[in-house]
């Protein structure tokens, strides 16, 4: 219901806006402003309304009724549209940034020939802004903020980003229950912003809120929106008896909640974010867990990681959901760096920090030499450091297995020979130059790399650094079969900067029966908690332990490696 209602809302004030901004009268422009908060505050569904009915709404008269029914029938209405085709539709972009209303765009358009986040930008550097009646340096310079805080809060934040804001607002919900959900508990690799849900007393948590240093986009009793940095957290209040249904909706997906619903009403529930409606009885039951909700729809419970609508409906329905893979299943972790190239830890402080988080193994993975990447080993250091890796071995509970991760070269060779390679206990290879090889070259290049038979796992197969870098162009679905058909492992990287394998790739992979393995890629003793990430998006991508190496203990491991 509540989505009907809030569209047609928000269709009727943008309405109000395009007739402000065309210049039109203002008693036509303020019946659309009223209209909108009318059935934004309505507690029925404008479903299924009748045009008297509609007409029994104050604010609402016999034009506009007929508009919401044509938004109920086809989701816009025709002098909506014909509105938009009177304007530039760039005007729309402008409209829509921060502290800018109808009639600021309608004064930059006639006044300066402003139709454009470009043509905005320009007229703001060139002070030209300041000039006009009312608007001055100060409101100059905050158009120009509003600009720039466009241009960057496009990119979607990625998980240690989304870690620190949570942290920063975490103490505004002091002893309550909250939970982020949306694509942050769906365990997505990046996010576009925040969903919060708490049992905590709006007040309280709004006035908390305001001592953040986060600023407040708005302010409620039932939703507030924040933005931190650059970034957005919406904040949803909820009773402690509808928290389950509430928890479910707002962790989404949107296909997975719509699908829900699907099911909910084959059974005769209407299912939304405040309870369970039964056909006939007129009465909503509400649930405080997700899991007694799952049981009402005849289901079993449905992890977040899963909930994408991605074959996870047709599994439960089966029985068949994976038991999924659970950090605590981890016995090591198969990517780090020491102090001996470009990482932190000299081999003992690895070895001891790998003892801290209870591992059997850590493999030491430091760079080869041959791109001059910062301090790279060279064959003669890597047999020192196999001879120092047996010596802190002899007294530590955690054991450092030989390593390293040698450049994949554009040639599909490697960076260290062979007789090298030989003696280590696990090899990685991985891509670090020439990135902008042609598809079928890159395609070659690293299946050349997995029949190399001293490499047993690609590392980051595909060197996307998230929000940074693209992947490079190469055709995962031969590499899959290529590390198929050659037993060789595809590392997900866990580095919240990586995270590649993605989970569409390693759901694949996993498919496929090829071997994933978890490498922090870690520098420093702080960063081996990167694993959670791996675990996470391993579980996006459907992973049993068994799936994994990491979940295999030494002797196992050096099996497969053999
Ligand atoms: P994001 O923020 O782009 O990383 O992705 P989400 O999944 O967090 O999406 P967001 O923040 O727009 O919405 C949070 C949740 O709210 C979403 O996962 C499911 C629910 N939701 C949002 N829009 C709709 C909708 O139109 N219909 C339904 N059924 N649920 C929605
Ligand atoms: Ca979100
Ligand atoms: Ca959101
Ligand atoms: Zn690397």
């Amino acid at each position: 219901m509540e989505e009907v209602n809030s569209r047609a809302a928000a269709l009727l004030a943008l309405m109000g806006e395009l007739l402000e901004i065309s210049g039109e009268d203002t008693f036509k422009v303020r019946a659309y402003y009223r209209a909108s908060e009318e059935i934004r505050r309505l507690t029925r569904s404008i479903e299924g309304m009748t045009e008297e009915e509609l007409l029994q709404v104050t604010g609402i008269g016999r034009a506009i009724a007929k508009k919401v029914q044509e938004i109920v029938r086809t989701g816009t209405f025709h002098e909506l549209e014909e509105a938009k085709a009177r304007i530039p539709s760039t005007l729309l972009d402008i409209l829509q940034l921060e502290g800018v209303g109808p009639k600021t765009v309608r004064r930059l358009w006639q006044k300066l020939e402003v139709e454009t986040l470009d043509d905005l930008e320009k007229a703001a550097r060139a002070h030209r802004i300041r000039g006009l009646k009312g608007f001055g340096e100060r409101r100059e310079r905050e158009i120009l903020e509003a600009v720039q805080r466009r241009r960057t809060s496009g990119r979607r934040m990625t998980r240690d980003e989304a870690e620190t804001i949570v942290r920063t607002i975490a103490g505004a919900f002091e002893g309550s229950g909250f939970e982020v959900a949306g694509s942050y508990r769906r365990g997505k690799s990046t996010l576009g912003d925040l969903d919060i849900v708490t049992t905590a007393s709006p007040s309280a948590v709004n006035q908390r809120l305001r001592r953040t240093g986060c600023e407040t986009i708005e302010e409620g009793e039932s939703r507030t929106s924040v933005r931190c940095g650059e970034k957005r957290v919406d904040i949803r209040f909820t009773r402690r008896e509808e928290y389950g249904t509430m928890l479910i909706y707002l962790t989404g997906s949107k296909n997975f909640n719509i699908r829900l619903r699907e099911i909910a009403l084959q059974r005769g529930m209407k299912l939304n974010e405040y309870g369970i409606e039964e056909k006939g009885k007129g009465e909503t039951r509400r649930f405080a867990t997700e899991e007694e909700v799952f049981t009402a729809l005849g289901m079993d419970y449905i992890p977040p990681e899963l909930r994408e609508d991605g074959g996870e409906i047709e599994a439960v329905m089966a029985h068949r959901l994976p038991h999924l893979l659970v950090e605590s299943e981890i016995r090591g972790d198969l990517h780090v760096h020491s102090s001996w190239s470009d990482g932190h830890l000299s081999l003992d402080q690895l070895a001891e920090a790998g003892a801290e988080r209870h591992y059997q193994y850590l493999l030491c993975s430091d760079h080869s030499s041959t791109l001059g990447i910062a301090h790279g080993l060279d064959g003669e250091a890597v047999r020192r450091q196999i001879s120092e890796i047996e010596r802190v071995n002899r007294d530590s509970e955690c054991t450092l297995l030989s390593g390293i991760e040698v450049d994949i070269l554009a040639d599909g060779t490697t960076g260290l020979s062979a007789s090298v390679l030989k003696d280590l206990d696990l090899v990685i290879g991985s891509v670090h130059s020439a990135f902008k090889q042609d598809r079928d070259v890159m395609t070659r290049r690293i299946i050349r790399a997995i029949e190399n038979e001293h490499i047993d796992i690609i590392g980051h197969p595909t060197g996307r650094i998230l929000g940074q870098r693209e992947p490079y162009d190469v055709d995962m679905e031969r590499v899959i079969e290529a590390a198929k058909d050659g037993g060789k492992a595809l590392e997900i990287n866990a580095s919240p900067h990586r995270l590649d394998l993605d989970d569409l790739f390693i759901k694949e992979a996993r498919e496929r029966g090829v071997h994933l393995s978890i490498g922090t890629d870690a520098h420093s003793a702080q960063e081996l908690a990167y694993m959670r990430y791996g675990v996470m998006v391993a579980r996006r991508g459907w992973c049993r332990p068994s799936d994994l190496l990491n979940t295999r203990d030494i002797k196992e491991l050096l099996e497969f490696s053999r």
